[in-house]
């Protein structure tokens, strides 16, 4: 990370917790595509910022994907961060755009990182409206938000422990591998085969370079995906932003027990 990168970070997380008078937060909560209505209501509010008006952010471009920072306290008293939304980087503005949330939660005193996403299911057995934990990733994406010689651990990127709490609340969940595409296009067949042999389960354009800036920063990690669409090919339907939206209401009451469960044991 450069120096600048920090700085901006910090200002960004000391302008959030300035504006509602905390000195910490606690962890934080990345929203994606699917896991908004799931989120709503959930803890007790404190306030929330237009990322925009945040040192270093700027306002998402996908409907869908808002964007706010919430603060809420937890049913442990704890304050979590909320992201109603994220840049990606197929948004061509590079990493640093792409993880300055992490960065700014971290700064703000989070331990935890709690990333979602909505992605495409590799494995024919995942229906749409399956949630899954992130157990490894895939980044094919060729960049980096790390700076120089930074060599960072990833052996255990997804945290054992917060994958084996998320079980104590859905013992169903499933894990998998997520593969990071650049996008924005979907893949075609044969990339949704490539990265199949390559040992993926779950493909979508988000998640990695949070994950890797996250562990630079020393937060633990959860990830979590809602497979919303099968990978291209898989099915002979094509895939549309409508089944990605649909999946996510019709997942909502499981994805909302799983988040509430969390935040009691968080
Ligand atoms: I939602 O099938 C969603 N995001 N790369 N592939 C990729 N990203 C996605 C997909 C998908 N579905």
């Amino acid at each position: 990370m450069t120096e600048q990168a920090a700085a901006t970070a910090q200002a960004a997380a000391a302008t959030f917790l300035g504006a509602f008078g905390l000195d910490r937060i606690d962890l934080a909560l990345v929203l994606g595509s699917g896991w908004s209505s799931a989120a709503h209501g959930l803890g007790e509010p404190i306030g929330s910022v237009p990322l925009a008006d945040l040192p270093g952010f700027s306002a998402p471009v996908v409907a869908g994907h808002g964007g706010e920072l919430r603060a809420l306290r937890t049913p442990t008293g704890k304050v979590a961060a909320l992201f109603t939304g994220r840049t990606h980087f197929y948004e061509g503005r590079g990493v640093e755009p792409v993880v300055h949330g992490v960065r700014t939660a971290a700064a703000a005193g989070a331990s935890v990182l709690v990333l979602t996403n909505g992605c495409g299911g590799l494995n024919p057995g995942y229906s749409p409206g399956t949630p899954v934990l992130i157990r490894d990733h895939l980044n094919l994406t060729g960049a980096t938000p790390l700076t120089g010689a930074t060599f960072i651990d990833l052996t255990e990127a997804y945290s054992r422990r917060l994958r084996d709490l998320a079980r104590q609340v859905d013992p169903s969940l499933a894990e998998g591998v997520y593969v990071q595409f650049r996008g924005p296009q979907y893949e075609t067949p044969a990339e949704v085969r490539m990265a199949q042999l390559l040992g993926g389960d779950l493909v979508g354009m988000s998640t990695t370079l949070e994950t890797i800036a996250a562990r630079e920063a020393g937060l633990e990690v959860l990830g979590i995906s809602l497979v919303t669409n099968l990978g291209a090919g898989i099915s002979p339907e094509p895939l549309s932003h409508a089944e990605v939206i649909e999946a996510g209401r019709a997942a909502e009451p499981r994805l909302r027990e799983l988040l509430t469960g969390l935040l009691e044991r968080l």
